[in-house]
């Protein structure tokens, strides 16, 4: 199996990337360039119709997009460590924060980038007023995370580290790549992050 990907800053590769990593999956990259808009050719569409990376596909020919597909597929492979859980409260959870995080943060993130970020003026039509103004939707939301963590838990789901908290790490990297400061003033997020950071999955 092999993975059509994009180098970082994209966040969506990146996650599978350090997934795969705390399994001990060495997954062979094919790196596209979104710049050269390889993602865009015909035999990309042709892996996946909307364009997009990361992209895994399989032995027989079988392309599996979307990120948690994809690391849903190699935890089934590799059921350890368990990082989307194992008992159903547990699974709940993580499913509950991975789309907190995706819908909360993730999206004001997303629309910043499209609608305001000077990187993809050239590509998309861009309603500059909405695009700033997930800056405020954003640093909401990051208040929020930053509450909630302050009872000091390891992780976002308590004492492992999951599937949650690569989706928050990559989207939390990429907003501040695009200078959307998301852990200024925020502390326990912060400490959260240089937590998550210092796994060689991550730092390596
Ligand atoms: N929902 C998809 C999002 C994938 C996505 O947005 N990938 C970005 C790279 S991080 C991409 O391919 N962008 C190029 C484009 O949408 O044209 C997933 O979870 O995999």
């Amino acid at each position: 199996m092999k993975l059509y990907s994009a180098n970082m800053p994209a966040p969506n590769p990146r996650r599978v990337r350090i997934f795969a990593a705390e399994k001990g999956i060495a997954l062979p990259e094919i790196m596209l360039s979104l710049v050269e808009r390889e993602h865009r050719s015909a035999d990309h569409l042709h892996r996946n119709s909307l364009g997009q990376v990361p992209v895994l596909e399989l032995e027989d020919g079988t392309t599996i997009s979307e990120t948690i597909a994809i690391c849903r597929y190699i935890e089934e492979l590799q059921p350890d460590p368990p990082m989307f859980g194992r008992s159903a409260k547990e699974k709940a959870l993580i499913d509950m924060w991975t789309r907190r995080i995706d819908i909360q943060l993730g999206e004001p993130t997303k629309m910043f980038w499209r609608h305001a970020h000077p990187a993809t003026a050239a590509l998309i039509e861009q309603h500059k007023v909405f695009g700033e103004s997930n800056r405020d939707v954003l640093a909401r939301a990051m208040q929020w995370l930053n509450t909630e963590l302050e009872d000091g838990r390891s992780f976002l789901t308590g004492d492992s580290f999951t599937i949650a908290d690569i989706a928050a790490l990559t989207v939390i990297d990429f907003a501040a790549l695009i200078g959307l400061d998301p852990l200024v003033g925020k502390k326990s997020v912060t400490d959260w992050h240089a937590r998550v950071s210092s796994r060689p999955s991550v730092s390596g």
